[in-house]
């Protein structure tokens, strides 16, 4: 029988954060997670919208994407009949690209589930484990930042992400530098920062960072080929990155040698392997940035990174790192050689377990394929 959507359910599922985390353009102490549930005659596929409750990391938000997702992507992704179909029908609808990555997310997981296909296997994966970094926010003090870090060096993280801002950038990079003097170390400043900030962002090049992410505006890729020109560490782009094309724009000004991909900021996984495959004919070394996600998001962010080009460590903490109780089970850990296992398992590989989701949801929508009138 021919693969087809039956109906499509959207959560609203609220998940306490474990600890809250603050990045320079604010903190979050409960995740607001926006789920898509294909059902189909053969199982179902769950998708992940990693949009968040306020449009402060970019102009998409929970609230948006739950009702972009109900009345305009749903009604137009009914005839996928295969994933890749779900880009192009989306494709009238402008922006809200984390809306429609979870909705080809969702499509795609009840292929793979029925194709009996594993995620990375289908993308073209090529390793069977990833190098795995973790993320740290903006911490209330130089004390508790290094608390925090030597408790993930000892849980086996290999590489550290700072979260930094104006004002607490150079010294937080030096405490953990002193502290651990080879440790893997980059800084995400997630836009915080305007070329009037070159001095402390080129203070950051005497600590032998692998990477400074984003310090400038989404827009800005002219500043960002000025500071490239100025540093040697390596300049990374997340926010900027929203394509593709966007990507080789950014690597032809010469606004970045590193990207950092997230299929949500880009539309879907198959635009993300677009940017992967982009980035490695030009040289450019990417790394798989996270959200936050649950183990849902996370199991396809694990065999995204499995493509060849994901030579940096990606933001890939367990997420049970983030939440007491994830949505899916079993979920994945580090093991000792600080990298995680791919999943090998037909779809997203992770098993979503109903009741949890039924636990944590704060409200749900159904529509049938069936009583579709248009
Ligand atoms: O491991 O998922 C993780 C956290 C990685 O720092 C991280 N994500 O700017 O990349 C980012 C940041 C983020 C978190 C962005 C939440 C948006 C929301």
């Amino acid at each position: 029988m021919a693969f087809a959507i039956e109906a499509v359910e959207l959560r609203r599922v609220a998940l306490p954060l474990v600890m809250p985390f603050r990045a320079s353009f604010g903190t979050e102490s409960v995740r607001d997670v926006l789920l898509v549930r294909a059902r189909t005659a053969e199982g179902d596929g769950w998708g992940e919208c990693v949009a968040r409750s306020e449009p402060l990391y970019s102009s998409e938000f929970v609230d948006a994407a739950a009702l972009v997702v109900r009345d305009h992507l749903v009604p137009r992704a009914w005839p996928a009949r295969a994933p890749e179909e779900v880009a192009p029908l989306l494709r009238p609808v402008k922006g809200h690209p984390m809306a429609k990555a979870a909705v080809e997310l969702a499509v795609l997981d009840a292929w793979l589930r029925t194709e009996g296909v594993s995620l990375a296997t289908y993308l073209g994966g090529e390793r069977d484990r990833v190098d795995v970094g973790v993320s740290v926010g903006i911490a209330p003090s130089l004390d508790a930042l290094l608390g925090e870090v030597s408790g993930y060096v000892d849980a086996g993280y290999r590489r550290v992400k700072l979260k930094i801002e104006p004002g607490w950038d150079v010294e937080p990079v030096a405490a953990v530098r002193g502290r651990y003097p080879d440790l893997a170390m980059q800084v995400d400043a997630n836009g915080s920062y305007t070329l009037a900030d070159i001095t402390s962002l080129a203070a950051l090049d005497a600590f032998g960072l692998l990477l400074v992410e984003q310090p400038f505006g989404d827009d800005d890729l002219d500043a960002h080929a000025v500071l490239a020109r100025c540093l040697s560490t390596p300049v990374c782009l997340d926010e900027s990155i929203t394509s593709a094309a966007r990507a080789v724009e950014a690597i032809d000004r010469g606004a970045c040698t590193i990207v950092s991909i997230k299929a949500g900021r880009v539309g879907g996984y198959l635009e993300a392997k677009a940017v992967h495959d982009a980035c490695i004919v030009r040289g450019v070394p990417v790394w798989c940035g996270g959200m936050l996600e649950t183990g849902i998001g996370r199991a396809f962010n694990l065999a995204l990174a499995a493509l060849p080009g994901f030579t940096l460590h990606s933001d890939m903490s367990p997420a049970r790192m983030f939440y007491a109780c994830d949505l899916v089970e079993p979920t994945f850990d580090i093991r000792p050689d600080g990298c995680i296992a791919v999943p090998a398992r037909s779809g997203n590989g992770f098993p979503v377990v109903p009741d949890r989701v039924a636990d944590a949801t704060i409200r749900s929508w159904e529509s049938d394929a069936r009583k579709r009138t248009s």
